[in-house]
């Protein structure tokens, strides 16, 4: 392998995503159980520098964040580090990697910071690979790494509404996300505003949720509800309906949560704060005709999702009702974006 660098720095950003349709269980290394859909979020990302050197001695790294050292992230990176070494021959020489990451969003505010911190790492990689072997940057092969780090980071590698997962033979891939062509303009601006219900720890993570979705009483239920979701929302993206759209996405941030309520063992992460932010919004929805609708992660915080048509009148009427049953008032407003980028690079 001929390398024409074997030193280099990297600074990329990568957003968070809001799944709309959910990958909630995994087989292998990292195969989704089921397809999802996602949009890429724009003001909530993580900017990582990423100093790379090569060399024949043994691989040191080193990891901070926010300008403090995390050592206890080290095993997960190695891991990451193995997983990809078939992507990115080179790393079988990496001397050193230190890695300055940070968080544009508050800790533990329920917006998925492995998807934007792998997928800003994967890009640090991506970017590093293209000048070291004078190729062009592969957005597919850095949607599979970030994947190799927290499934749902490959989603964050392009913009807009993305598909990870097979949904039909050509349409799809397991292995890594891509973004969808032909939407609709009413989905152009589409708005996230997180609520946050709790930013307490959740009692269950996400590893350990998806592997309760093996052997799940309605596992085989789920993967085909997840597939006619998925084909019933894609239509929807292309033909324009919102409020088609909203009733798909309203169903599977209740189906995400009735799985974690029926696994063995049986969990809860909504809080009554959550219950109270859904009648609200359900209420609101009808009582101003409004498309407005919400969605959850695998946690207790509302996204409440709208579009341009009702911006106004969601932010000046609902949400301030929202607020006051949020810890602290707090909301973090969002929307959809373009993706990661490449910051600066410098290489010798
Ligand atoms: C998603 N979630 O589609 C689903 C919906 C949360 C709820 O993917 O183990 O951090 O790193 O692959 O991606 C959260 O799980 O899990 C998640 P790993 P990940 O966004």
């Amino acid at each position: 392998m001929k390398l024409k660098y074997d030193r280099g720095s990297v600074v990329c950003t990568a957003p968070s995503n809001i799944a709309l349709v959910k990958y909630w269980g995994k087989k292998d290394i990292q195969i989704p159980l089921n397809p999802s859909i996602s949009f890429t979020l724009d003001t909530c990302y993580t900017k990582t520098k990423a100093d790379f050197e090569l060399g024949d001695t043994q691989t040191q790294i080193e990891f901070y964040f926010h300008g403090e050292s995390k050592p206890s992230f080290i095993p997960k990176l190695e891991v990451f580090i193995e997983r990809v070494k078939d992507l990115y021959p080179w790393l079988g020489s990496l001397a050193k990697l230190t890695l300055h990451s940070e968080n544009s969003f508050p800790h533990s505010s329920g917006i998925a910071s492995s998807a934007s911190g792998f997928g800003a790492m994967a890009m640090c990689f991506e970017k590093f690979n293209s000048e070291v072997l004078g190729e062009e940057i592969d957005l597919d092969r850095a949607s599979n790494a970030a994947r190799l780090g927290s499934g749902s980071a490959c989603r964050s590698v392009f913009g807009g509404f993305n598909l990870w997962g097979e949904l039909t033979e050509d349409l799809g891939d397991q292995s890594l996300s891509s973004q969808l062509t032909d939407i609709h303009p009413n989905f152009d601006d589409i708005k996230d505003a997180i609520c946050i219900a709790s930013s307490g720890e959740k009692s269950v993570g996400s590893s350990a949720g998806h592997s309760l979705m093996n052997n799940h009483v309605f596992g085989e239920q789920r993967i085909n509800q997840a597939k006619d979701n998925c084909r019933e929302l894609l239509s929807c993206l292309r033909s324009g309906d919102v409020w088609k759209a909203g009733e798909l996405i309203e169903e599977e941030a209740m189906t995400l949560h009735a799985l974690m309520m029926t696994s063995r063992p049986s969990y809860m992460l909504i809080r009554p704060n959550t219950v109270a932010m859904i009648e609200v919004i359900r209420q609101f929805r009808e009582d101003e005709k409004t498309p407005v609708f919400f969605t959850l992660d695998a946690g207790p915080n509302p996204h409440v999702i709208y579009f341009n048509e009702s911006r106004t009148l969601v932010e000046q009427k609902l949400l301030p009702k929202l607020k006051g049953l949020c810890e602290n008032e707090r909301i973090i407003m969002d929307q959809i974006g373009k993706g990661p980028k490449i910051l600066e690079s410098s290489f010798e």
